[in-house]
């Protein structure tokens, strides 16, 4: 297909029309992208193409609820304003996914742009390939799909889908989300020449499902990850059990002689809204990981709503000298700040709580550095109605040792969720707490001291729940500076 530079011009702006008429409904997100009416889950195959991002996602073009997988596809110049474009990847009827075309990844294949994606026919679920001739635009699947015909002998397999790829040296490698009967997720490495011809390798790392520390990392792992962060290599998989999916979790480590051994486990976000996480490299040579914010509230509530899923704000990943991952938004988001408010050296005293004069809005971006004197729990109040009777949470907890959004009071509404969601995090000695928050209406990204990341879903009932404000409990606390942008739409004419 031949997108001349007018057609697509044309469609970024009708695009970019049918959003805005869709952000009349008071829960969808105004600069997080998602795609005009139908459901989004995964994304997939990221990869930065001759200076522009593109962004494949799970999608289902026939309804506000999940089925019948394609791939969906976006492209960016900066990761922050996005143009959809027409679908890439649909089931082909009597082919290997004549039911769905499952999660995968993109890679350059000397000059040819590849996909590694998993194609389900009834129970199969295998992995398959697709190139393209025109810039990612339109995809051929290979006539040789499935590329793996089974999973792998004498493995017992609960689940062998989804697909990261690298190549080294000696040819190319994937690792398969998968999990191993009665013992835990894993993921499965394989090698190939030519990204046709497979052949396995071994498991590149395997969960225990019988232990829970520091984290629960399940029975399958789905939307496996792998890629070299500073002097390690980081595994990131989305961790699940039969009927849940649980969190993406990071394991962080050494990687030799394709063997992994990993030395941390953290999560990567707060078990609930954030899953399927992926990433990419671009040319500045940041690795940048997008995933999929899930809706929290009930199906029916979807299907009547214009909005059934989110994908993440970009977050660029790094590793502290000791090897804790590190995870901080994009530099491009500022670009979005408007009309800004800041506040210098608060004090609030003991059990205090303070409004901030003028604090108010629906999509905002809230930086806050803030010093506790003794104190057991500090945070922000957000999204509060007047009255209080609405309002959403961002709690540390010094005696706990946990970060918290606790939304069990944000909406009146008895079709969202309203969960209470925490991670473990402590501050260091004399360590500030430094909150950067983003509010998108029904979304809400904080992260902390770069070390932390908490995503919810929150779906305020009341119109006039915009205030924003502080609290503490069991000593004092100074705000050292808050600053505060409201955020323009990415969909703004
Ligand atoms: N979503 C995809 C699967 C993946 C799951 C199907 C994770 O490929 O395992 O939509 O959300």
């Amino acid at each position: 297909m031949d997108l001349s530079a007018e057609v697509a011009a044309r469609l970024a702006a009708g695009e970019a029309a049918l959003q805005r008429a869709l952000s009349e409904d008071p829960h969808r997100p105004t600069y997080h992208f998602l795609p005009v009416a139908t459901w989004m889950n995964d994304p997939n195959g990221l990869i930065q193409w001759q200076g522009q991002y593109h962004l494949f996602y799970q999608y289902n073009p026939n309804g506000l609820f999940w089925g019948t997988m394609h791939w969906g596809h976006a492209t960016s110049p900066d990761l922050v304003h996005w143009t959809d474009l027409p679908i890439a990847l649909a089931p082909t009827p009597g082919s290997p996914d004549e039911d769905g075309v499952f999660s995968g990844c993109a890679v350059d294949h000397d000059g040819t742009p590849t996909f590694i994606y998993t194609g389900v026919r009834g129970e199969e679920q295998l992995p398959c390939i697709a190139t393209s001739e025109d810039d990612l635009l339109t995809w051929q699947k290979h006539p040789g799909n499935p590329v793996i015909a089974a999973p792998p002998e004498g493995l017992d397999t609960v689940m062998f889908r989804d697909h990261a790829a690298w190549r080294e040296e000696d040819g190319w490698y994937q690792v398969i989300g998968s999990g191993i009967r009665d013992v835990g997720g894993a993921a499965l490495l394989y090698r190939s020449p030519d990204l046709v011809r497979w052949e396995y390798v071994g498991p590149l790392c395997v969960g225990d499902a019988s232990r829970t520390e520091p984290l629960w990392t399940g029975t399958m792992w789905e939307c496996p990850d792998f890629f070299p962060l500073g002097d390690r290599h980081v595994l990131v998989v989305s961790v699940r059990d039969e009927e849940n999916l649980l969190y993406g979790a990071s394991l962080v480590g050494r990687y030799q002689g394709h063997a992994f051994t990993p030395e941390a486990l953290g999560y990567v976000d707060t078990p609930g809204s954030f899953y399927a996480p992926q990433t990419l490299l671009d040319d500045q040579g940041r690795r940048i990981m997008l995933g999929w914010l899930r809706e929290e509230r009930s199906v029916d509530a979807q299907v009547a709503s214009s909005l059934a899923g989110v994908m993440s704000l970009p977050r660029v990943l790094s590793l502290s000298p000791d090897g804790t991952l590190l995870m901080n938004p994009i530099a491009e988001l500022e670009r979005l700040r408007r009309d800004h408010q800041a506040y210098d050296n608060l004090e609030i005293v003991p059990s205090g709580i303070a409004a901030l004069p003028g604090a108010e809005g629906e999509c905002l971006e809230i930086v806050a550095e803030i010093e506790s004197h003794d104190a057991d729990r500090v945070g922000l109040r957000l999204r509060r109605s007047p009255d209080g009777e609405e309002e959403t949470l961002v709690v540390y907890d010094h005696g706990d040792g946990a970060l918290t959004v606790d939304a069990s009071r944000s909406s009146l509404s008895q079709d969202a969720h309203r969960g209470v969601q925490s991670l473990p995090f402590r501050l260091k000695d004399g360590e500030l707490l430094r909150l950067r928050v983003y509010l998108d209406r029904s979304v809400i990204e904080v992260f902390a001291n770069d070390r932390a990341c908490l995503t919810a879903r929150v779906y305020q009932s009341r119109p006039d729940s915009r205030g924003i404000g502080l609290f503490v409990s069991g000593g004092s606390i100074t705000v050292r500076r808050l600053d505060l942008w409201r955020m323009a739409s990415i969909w703004e004419a």
